[in-house]
């Protein structure tokens, strides 16, 4: 029985010494402890510590000054103080219906994250952000000064811990045996930080030990914060939104993270570190730090092969990387659903590991006929957070009406009676499930592999409701880095952004990007000469609509059409057509046998000269207002070439 994505493994202490420990902990007189910094340390030993994660969390005890400190060991006994305590603070409730499954429910105010109090610290403003034109506000990050950074850690920081307990989480982002992980040490004040790191990431001793010999990790600090009024307006859920702020600073391989609770914001080891600062870092190394799922398909011949996709937040990856195929024949496994870390091996094979170990998804929408494999993950041993709950003790989101007990009455995320005329939704758009992903019945026997998953296709893709077909593939290796530069989206709830606008998310990394996207084309630009074996690229977008307004494609299971097609373009089976935005499937290439619904295909993979003249004209003014001579000349030649030949289109 898996526990709760936490390491038991690593812990290997014998029952009666984590219950003495238990005990000693409950009956906490603190001036029995060990003490750091005067501070009573009421978990774990100092003497565990590597000299410098003891610097780190000293420094951060003067600063923050803590009531106590608790070095995470990992451990069950461990996992069930916090859930106690988070019980007994009502951050959390039981869920009795399933098994070891837990509902937080958040500050309205915090439900999130907050693009707009993020940034990257650096000397030089270039250095995180190409420069906009004048008069143009940059989108492509938030740059902070080193300045303003300590001005801004000290005035939020100095005693925000006061009465509450530091939690010192020492984490791995990948396997703790690979090579191809990094170590991070996150210092806390939120419990629930704690337990849903445990299940993100591997934690405790194991990594304490991996650093006695390296001593090489990201410094990681996070404060739910108290406002300045002193008033928490939600004990439960303490926060302070008005003076919200996250900071990255590669050069030190720092965050530090205020105010903010929730997923993005507060768990340091998921965008701050595995994108922003990983990105920085594999700039630095030669690697791809990339907001991406990994999957692994095998065809009806047997074949298996690795995909690794890039979309933006809520549009698609989790549901893809579990996917059911409707196509016979075929089994996708699942190797990571949000992040990938990829790297050319010594023979010019791209590798690609998960640095994660568990699944942040969005809730709503996911059900036994869109996802039936997350389904049967996420009822066990899962933290849900702003999804509605039943009178039965269970979940409920929109899409879950089919799996609802009839009997059962509602309560909406924010704790009011809920029904189906209700005119507010029952779980917060952006409300998620926390899962860990060895439960996942599909899990790919290699997803933790030291060495990662070879990778031969990457997908780029959006919401785009209008001009753009299901699928279609770059001509080439740059001309595939100009598709990810390109891409465009719907806006969606998993940031603070109003509305349906389509955005500009290239790589859909845009509010990741831990240095200049001009830069960071330049090194996708220079993965080409690491390999002769290139993954190949293409474009995909479930999400056409009619102009009814209806989906003009049945996605979920029914994209393995589409991934078969993908993978018949891998073993260059001649099944595709030349047109000016790229080779699209040629005539009946799709297999759509089986397919119990119409599906207009002249509709989804119409091609409008003029929608495509504006899409360039869209790109070219993208580029010019926010990357300007940051872009690299190759970008500027394949965008140009781009023009040239959707001009020539009749
Ligand atoms: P993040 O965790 O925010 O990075 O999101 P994600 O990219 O993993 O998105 P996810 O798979 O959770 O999907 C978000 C929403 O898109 C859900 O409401 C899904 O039901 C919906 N969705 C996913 N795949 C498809 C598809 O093929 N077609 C349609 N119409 N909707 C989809
Ligand atoms: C995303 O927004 O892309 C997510 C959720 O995966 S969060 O962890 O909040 O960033
Ligand atoms: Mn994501």
């Amino acid at each position: 029985m898996p526990d709760m994505g936490g390491s038991n493994r690593s812990a290997k202490k014998s029952y009666a010494t984590e219950a003495a420990r238990a005990i000693k902990y409950r009956n906490a007189n603190l001036g029995l402890f060990e003490q750091l910094r005067g501070v009573a340390v009421v978990n774990g030993t100092v003497k565990d510590l590597s000299p410098k994660v003891k610097s780190y969390v000293e420094e951060n005890v003067d600063l923050c000054q803590p009531e106590k400190i608790h070095i995470c060991d990992g451990s069950e006994t461990e996992n069930h103080h916090l859930i106690e305590f988070m019980q007994s603070q009502g951050t959390i409730v039981n869920l009795p219906k399933y098994e070891n499954c837990w509902l937080a429910k958040t500050n309205p105010a915090d439900t999130a994250r907050v693009e707009s109090k993020t940034f990257i610290c650096t000397e030089e403003r270039s250095e995180t952000i190409p420069t906009p034109k004048d008069g143009i506000k940059g989108t492509l990050g938030n740059w902070i000064s080193p300045k303003q950074m300590d001005q801004a850690i000290e005035e939020r920081f100095t005693g925000c811990m006061r009465g509450r307990t530091m939690y010192i989480v020492p984490f791995s982002m990948g396997p703790i045996v690979s090579p191809l992980s990094k170590i991070g040490i996150e210092l806390t004040d939120s419990p629930y930080v704690v337990a849903s790191m445990r299940i993100m990431t591997r934690i405790g001793y194991q990594v304490l030990q991996k650093l006695q010999e390296s001593d090489d990790f990201v410094k990681c600090l996070h404060s739910v914060g108290t406002p300045s009024s002193g008033f928490t307006e939600m004990p439960s859920w303490p926060c302070d939104p008005e003076r919200t702020i996250i900071l990255h600073k590669p050069k030190e391989n720092k965050i530090v993270s205020y105010g903010s609770g929730y997923g993005g914001n507060s768990l340091l080891g998921k965008k701050c570190f595995a994108l922003r600062i990983g990105s920085t870092i594999a700039k630095r190394e030669g690697w791809l730090a990339e907001h991406m799922l990994i999957l692994g398909i095998t065809n009806p011949q047997g074949q298996k092969r690795y995909i690794a996709a890039a979309f933006p937040s809520a549009c698609g990856k989790t549901n893809l990387a579990m996917m059911t195929p409707s196509l016979p024949g075929y089994k996708v496994e699942c190797v990571g659903d949000d992040i990938a870390w990829m790297r050319f091996d010594k023979n010019g094979q791209l590798r690609a590991i998960n640095p994660e170990n568990g699944f942040f998804g969005v809730a709503p929408g996911t059900s036994t006929k869109s996802n039936p494999i997350a389904m049967s993950t996420i009822f066990k041993n899962t933290i849900f957070t702003n999804v509605a709950s039943t009178s039965d003790g269970g979940v409920f989101w929109e899409g879950m009406e089919d799996d609802l007990n009839p009997a059962a009455t509602i309560t909406d995320w924010r704790g009011n009676k809920w029904t189906k005329a209700s005119k507010t939704p029952a779980a917060h758009p952006n409300s998620r499930f926390c899962t860990p992903a060895g439960q996942c019945p599909i899990i790919d026997p290699q997803w933790e592999a030291p060495e990662g998953v070879p990778i031969s296709a990457i997908l780029f893709g959006g919401r785009r409701p209008a001009g753009v077909p299901l699928v279609y593939e770059a001509r080439d290796w740059k001309h595939g880095v100009l598709i990810g530069a390109s891409m465009r989206s719907e806006a969606t709830a998993a940031a603070e952004h109003k509305g349906k606008v389509i955005m500009h998310d290239p790589f859909a990394m845009r509010p990741f990007f831990g240095y200049n996207f001009g830069h960071y084309l330049k090194h996708w630009l220079s993965m080409e000469e690491r390999s002769t074996n290139l993954p190949k690229i293409f474009h995909v977008n479930w999400f056409r609509k009619s102009s009814e307004g209806k989906f003009l494609w049945p996605g979920f299971g029914e994209n393995s059409r589409v991934l078969d097609w993908i993978l018949r373009r891998l073993d260059n089976e001649d099944c595709s057509t030349e047109t000016p935005i790229g080779l699209v499937p040629s005539e009946n290439a799709i297999n759509l046998s089986g397919l119990d619904e119409e599906v207009d295909m002249g509709q989804l993979f119409g091609l409008s000269k003029n929608f495509w003249l504006e899409e360039v004209f869209a790109i070219e003014k993208y580029f010019k207002e926010q990357v300007g001579d940051d872009l690299p000349e190759e970008i500027r030649a394949q965008l140009k070439a781009l023009k040239r030949r959707v001009e020539s289109m009749n």
